[in-house]
């Protein structure tokens, strides 16, 4: 992972530093939870075990948090839905995007990359979004000149202008899609201009910020859609470690229309950029559930658990990764 210039002027520090070790508890706590329900084939059972570690440790922090990115509306789901108050109530205001569960299907079958995923913004850091939106993403290394790719142009010339820009072939390109039959005419579109097409199940929090660490990863450029929630916590990790990339709300149904409308969104088709997904300052932890290649997975030993947490602010652009063992 690159530590590279994050874009956009530098905001005053207004989360407190102490707040990233107390964010880390909570994204171990969930990923231990999770973790149990790894390879059982429950995807339920596994996601509510995170959710509810989650919000237990959560209630435990000085904040005075409000969910503005969770696990659905309120009449959906019994906690961590869009609007719950969580934290001791004592502390800074803050707004809280969570994914309990990031890939709960690669914990339900024990595959790479299950992991837990926090983001904690000053109040109206964080764009609000509903969990059933989509949105397209494209997302490239920090390296490169603003406005090197767009999301509004096609697969082929976002290609082209990247190759051009890194001063390749086209056949030295790496693109990351999520392997989806809606993606059949990307893939295609892509496989076509000879560009290698790495697929994911499932995941694009982790495939977004592999993207952006072309070095580590061979991946040169994230396209496709994915979840919207998604879309703005990786925003959140690339406001820390770097990374370009931009954001189209898919709005499908009047339903979602509306819904967007009440959380704020007056243009549907405005295209979003890093610090228009997450913006201030932003605390961002991820803990592994199964092994995987951002972090390693949950580790159960006879007398103790063993956890891989990333946890990253994007005020400093500290990146910690924090091993830690918990006595069982
Ligand atoms: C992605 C990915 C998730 O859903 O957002 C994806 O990050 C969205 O596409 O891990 P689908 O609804 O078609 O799956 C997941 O794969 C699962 O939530």
């Amino acid at each position: 992972m690159k530590l590279s210039k994050v874009e956009g002027t530098k905001t005053p520090a207004n989360l407190h530093r102490s707040l990233t070790l107390e964010l880390v508890r909570v994204t171990e706590r969930a990923a231990i939870a999770a973790a149990e329900w790894r390879g059982k084939g429950d995807e339920k059972a596994a996601d509510d075990a995170a959710v509810q570690a989650m919000k237990a440790e959560l209630d435990t922090v000085a904040i005075s948090g409000r969910i503005v990115i969770g696990e659905g509306e309120q009449h959906e789901c019994d906690d961590l839905y869009i609007g719950q108050a969580v934290g001791l109530g004592s502390g800074p205001e803050v707004d809280i995007a969570v994914d309990p569960l990031e890939g709960v299907t690669l914990c339900a079958k024990n595959q790479p990359d299950s992991i837990v995923v926090l983001a904690m913004a000053e109040r109206g850091g964080l764009l609000n979004v509903a969990r059933n939106v989509y949105m397209h993403k494209i997302a490239i290394g920090a390296e490169y000149p603003r406005g090197t790719v767009n999301i509004d142009w096609t697969a082929t010339e976002n290609v082209n202008a990247l190759a051009k820009a890194k001063g390749v072939p086209l056949s030295e390109i790496t693109a990351i899609v999520l392997d989806r039959p809606r993606h059949a005419a990307l893939i295609e579109e892509l496989r076509g201009t000879g560009v290698a097409v790495k697929l994911i199940s499932d995941g694009d929090i982790a495939g977004v910020i592999h993207a952006v660490s072309t070095e580590d990863t061979g991946i040169d450029i994230y396209l496709g859609s994915g979840g919207a929630p998604e879309g703005v916590l990786a925003a959140a990790a690339l406001r820390c470690i770097g990374g370009q990339m931009q954001g189209k709300l898919i709005l499908d149904t009047p339903e979602k229309r509306a819904r967007a409308v009440e959380m704020g969104i007056i243009d549907a088709n405005r295209i979003y950029d890093v610090t228009e997904l997450a913006a201030g300052d932003v605390l961002v932890a991820a803990t592994g559930v199964t092994d995987g290649t951002l972090l390693d997975g949950i580790r159960l030993r006879r007398r103790s658990v063993e956890t891989s947490t990333v946890v990253m602010r994007s005020w400093s652009q500290t990146v910690r990764w924090i091993k830690a063992r918990h006595a069982r």
